[in-house]
């Protein structure tokens, strides 16, 4: 089979999801919706920011005069802590779910990103993600912490000022149930890490490598759905953040920084997406299996204002993409590793 030129399934080994591969498509002509490009923030400090160091937020609550990183409980919490319940009538079930949410703001700076934040500076936000990973976790009711950042209008985000959440709950959610079933039985069966081992078949074949440090790789996955999705891996087999040693949380630091980088030249635009850390649940069992990523799915396509939509038979059959994995991690490694703003 010529990959390049015949329409293919691929496997996610994480999720044992399959993604639909059209490459013959990639000339289909596009007359499609054009949006307004997502520009970063160009103000240091906006007086109506909720998130900004000294503003009051929804609720009434004055943030600190912060000078670094800095996390709260989401005023508008999509989950509470509750009591265990558990509800059924006839085929309808329902179960209560306890949990916390938080906001983490990278920086007091308003107009920063990560791109453009010192690699010190994003050190210490992975710092903070490895404190409210340890401190939530170690709630007897939480057993799983996803932190995440939706970054973009164009992806839900509220606020241009650089920040993430945290959500953190008593049930393990989907995502991260599939992708335990499949490292676990890996583990079981071959003795060894499924990413590990995924790991070493990648810097062999050097095809979707985007990015590679001491102790880190960002690659664009083989089972890829969004157009330029990537993956920050560690080389060594770490079940959660709290397992890096001082020099991997630094190259951590460098890569998401080299990698959001490369994201932003690509089209020249602060480049939206949705990045999430998957790693070992906090419910106490052994969870050695887990092998911690960062995934980033950004929506766009094919220029800062054309972007992929999971819709038709996305939406009622299968996720499908046309450029190939190989041919986006060409794209990104094209890109400069200076910031477009700063040339
Ligand atoms: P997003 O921009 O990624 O949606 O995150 C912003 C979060 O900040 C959102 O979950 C919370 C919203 O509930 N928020 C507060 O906690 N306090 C506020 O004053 C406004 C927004």
């Amino acid at each position: 089979m010529d990959i390049n030129n015949t329409p293919h399934r691929r496997k996610n080994i994480l999720t044992g999801e399959w993604v639909l591969v059209s490459p013959h498509r990639t000339k289909r002509p596009w007359q499609g919706k054009k949006d307004i490009p997502q520009q970063a923030a160009q103000v240091t400090y906006d007086p109506k920011c909720y998130l900004c160091p000294g503003n009051e937020r929804a609720g009434g609550v004055k943030n600190p005069n912060y000078n670094g990183v800095y996390s709260f409980s989401n005023d508008f919490a999509a989950l509470l802590e509750t009591e265990a319940e558990h509800l059924s009538d006839g085929l309808l079930e329902a179960s209560s779910e306890s949990g916390i949410c938080k906001v983490v703001c990278y920086s007091p700076n308003h107009g920063l990103t990560l791109p453009l934040m010192d690699e010190d500076a994003i050190v210490a936000v992975i710092k903070l993600w490895q404190d409210e990973y340890t401190q939530l976790g170690g709630n007897p009711n939480i057993n799983h912490v996803q932190i995440f950042e939706n970054k973009g209008a164009i992806m839900g985000c509220s606020n241009p000022h650089p920040h993430g959440q945290i959500w953190a709950q008593r049930s393990i959610p989907q995502e991260v149930q599939k992708k335990a079933l499949q490292q676990e039985k890996y583990w079981d069966e071959k003795g060894k890490s499924l990413l590990g081992d995924y790991l070493k078949q990648e810097l062999e074949a050097k095809e979707r490598i985007v990015l590679e440090n001491e102790t880190f790789v960002a690659l664009v996955p083989y089972w890829a759905v969004w157009p330029f999705e990537t993956m920050i891996i560690p080389k060594r087999h770490v079940a959660s953040i709290t397992a890096l040693t001082a020099q991997e949380t630094n190259d951590y630091a460098s890569i998401l920084k080299a990698l959001t980088i490369k994201y932003d030249n690509l089209f020249e635009t602060s480049f939206p997406y949705s990045a999430g850390i998957h790693q070992a649940p906090t419910n106490g069992k052994d969870n050695s299996f887990w092998h911690m990523h960062m995934s980033f799915y950004p929506p766009l396509l094919r220029s800062a204002e054309v972007k992929k939509f999971m819709v038709g038979y996305e939406m009622f059959a299968n996720p499908q993409r046309d450029i190939t994995a190989e041919q986006a991690a060409k794209r990104l490694n094209a890109c400069t590793d200076i910031h477009y703003s700063q040339t």
